[in-house]
């Protein structure tokens, strides 16, 4: 078919506080606000793309975690409770997602073709990971755009972050042709944190924000180092320096997704837009934008 193209990809961290704090109806928990650097961070980021049109998100998740490879949501919706297993006091969320099982399709087959294990998952009472839903949420809650959704194979834990890199460059150049192929037009996110040291109790309001800052200084700098990199164009130095990152910032870039993400969007070396940052629980957060959409190269 071609002339597929991906308009945007974007960093898209998922947190539950996020969701929490916005107070949706889905979400049984009720907030009393929180974290607004973050949400007026996603409120820009839906802002920049509201005029461009696209047909479908195709997400990674880390908190969809397969140890026997790939897998990808493979019915037409899924529609259940998620419950964040940590925080089930902030996240009870009733989601109803759409599946692009077409496009799921051809990923997976392109990528079963190029020799990574693959699987789609058809199990119609599988419950999605919260780290999907809470990305889904806080970039489109209206919900209204079918999803791919990627497992994150755990790769990095089983044997290395060489290893995971290996693989998702892999996935994202195969997720690229896929895409091209398909005649549709995708904007792409990684659900993923920065430095992600928790704090290990949490503060009898969670959403106190006297409480809220980065866990330490050397995960500060981790995060400010890689912000600099999306914000200059290097993305190539973000992957180069990625096992130092995961291993030092105990990254959530572990489950693949960041990488899998910059190789989808062919290791972009134009600046990205940064549209918020902020500390989760002492986790550090970006939201981010490739605006490929200005970069037309990029489906050449
Ligand atoms: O999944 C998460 C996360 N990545 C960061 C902070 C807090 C909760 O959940
Ligand atoms: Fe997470």
């Amino acid at each position: 078919m071609g002339e597929g193209k991906i308009v945007a990809g974007c960093l898209a961290p998922h947190p539950p506080h996020l969701v929490y704090a916005e107070n949706p109806p889905q979400n049984e928990p009720v907030a009393e606000g929180g974290w607004e650097q973050l949400r007026w961070g996603y409120e820009r980021l839906r802002d920049s793309l509201k005029d461009i049109e696209y047909d479908a998100i195709v997400l990674l998740s880390p908190h969809w975690q397969t140890y026997v490879g790939t897998h990808f949501l493979g019915l037409e919706n899924f529609k259940s409770l998620s419950v964040d297993p940590i925080f089930p006091n902030l996240f009870r969320y009733h989601y109803d997602i759409n599946i692009d099982v077409e496009l799921s399709e051809a990923i997976c087959n392109a990528a079963a073709e190029a020799g990574l294990p693959t699987k789609m998952m058809t199990n119609p009472d599988f419950r999605v990971d919260y780290g999907t839903i809470t990305t889904g949420h806080m970039f489109n809650p209206d919900w209204d755009k079918p999803f791919v959704v990627i497992s994150s194979n755990r790769s990095t834990h089983y044997y290395s972050v060489e290893v995971m890199q290996e693989m998702m460059l892999e996935l994202g150049r195969i997720t690229r042709k896929a895409i091209l192929e398909s005649g549709k037009r995708v904007v792409v996110l990684a659900s993923n944190s920065l430095s992600h040291r928790h704090f290990t109790t949490e503060s009898d309001m969670p959403e106190d924000m006297s409480k809220e800052h980065i866990t330490s200084h050397a995960m500060h700098l981790w995060d400010m180092r890689m912000i600099e990199y999306m914000r200059s164009g290097q993305s190539q130095r973000i992957i180069d320096e990625m096992p130092e990152f995961t291993e030092q910032a105990i990254a959530e870039s572990d489950g693949g997704g960041l990488t899998w993400l910059l190789s989808t969007l062919g290791i972009p070396q134009y600046p990205a837009i940064l549209h918020g940052y902020g500390t989760i629980i002492g986790t550090g957060n970006a939201i981010v934008e490739w605006p490929v959409h200005k970069h037309e190269e990029a489906s050449a």
